[in-house]
């Protein structure tokens, strides 16, 4: 019977579990080791997301901790609470960017050097190498696709859809800098009003206009162009790229 499945595995396999069988059997445990069955490891369980590895469905909300983790939800805060939107530390950083930049989403203080992690990312430096190491913020606008990508040291923190200009009023195209951080503008011309906009990112000035990426609260219809040349976020999204965003962040818009 052994000698038979033997015969049936294919030559790949065999060299697979020839090398699987070198590893320790502590650490194949730990690595495939899913206790309560729901899809995360007890190692991620413990080490990353801070859920119970005994308990399917750590905050008791319905949906087990793997589901929520899989969807952006957050497995430890219940209802639909997303890990973008969640701070389980309370050190400004969200739960979502703890997870992606791999600082501890329980320890205010990953690297122990005396910053917390959000104040070290506003800042623009790396949050798990302690003391002042400097990490790459940069912001890319597809004006093709509609579509806004930023990141920390190469990693997207998020991508979405954005409106930029519409075909008499285009976006400006090439590379910018974070020139102004305005919190609230009031937005007017021909045919539009839009006081009390919050969250501006100058990045240029043409013919004596300046333009920015800021919220919108007036339009949902992100992904198409829509904007009298300005960059269109929706508010969900603006308040974080604009907590990310510093005075020379590079914006790139092609
Ligand atoms: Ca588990
Ligand atoms: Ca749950
Ligand atoms: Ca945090
Ligand atoms: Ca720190």
């Amino acid at each position: 019977m052994v000698i038979r499945v033997q015969r049936r595995v294919p030559c790949s396999l065999w060299l697979a579990g020839f090398f699987i069988a070198l590893l320790p059997g502590a650490v194949l445990g730990q690595t495939a080791a899913d206790a309560d069955n729901d899809g995360l490891t007890d190692t991620e369980e413990l080490e990353r997301y801070h859920t119970d590895p005994n308990a399917a469905d750590t905050d008791g909300d319905g949906f087990n901790d793997g589901q929520e983790a899989a969807g952006g939800y957050s497995p430890r805060h219940g209802g639909k609470a997303m890990l973008l939107t969640v701070d389980s530390d309370n050190d400004r950083l969200n739960d979502g960017w703890e997870l992606l930049l791999q600082t501890d989403l329980n320890d205010a203080d990953t690297d122990g050097d005396g910053f917390l992690d959000g104040t070290e990312v506003a800042a623009g430096y790396d949050p798990a190498v302690p003391g002042r190491v400097k990490r790459d913020k940069r912001i890319d606008v597809s004006l093709e696709q509609q579509e806004l990508t930023y990141s920390f040291g190469g990693m997207v923190l998020e991508t979405f859809p954005i409106s930029g200009g519409l075909p008499n009023t285009p976006t400006p195209h090439g590379d910018f800098t974070v020139q102004a951080k305005v919190p609230v503008k009031h937005y007017g011309g021909a045919g539009f009003d839009y006081p009390n906009t919050k969250w501006n990112l100058q990045f240029t000035t043409v013919r004596g206009l300046r333009y920015y990426i800021h919220g919108a609260y007036w339009h949902n219809d992100f992904g198409r162009p829509k904007s009298h040349g300005c960059v269109n976020v929706s508010y969900d999204r603006m308040e974080r790229l604009y907590w990310f965003a510093q005075l020379g962040t590079r914006v790139a818009i092609q």
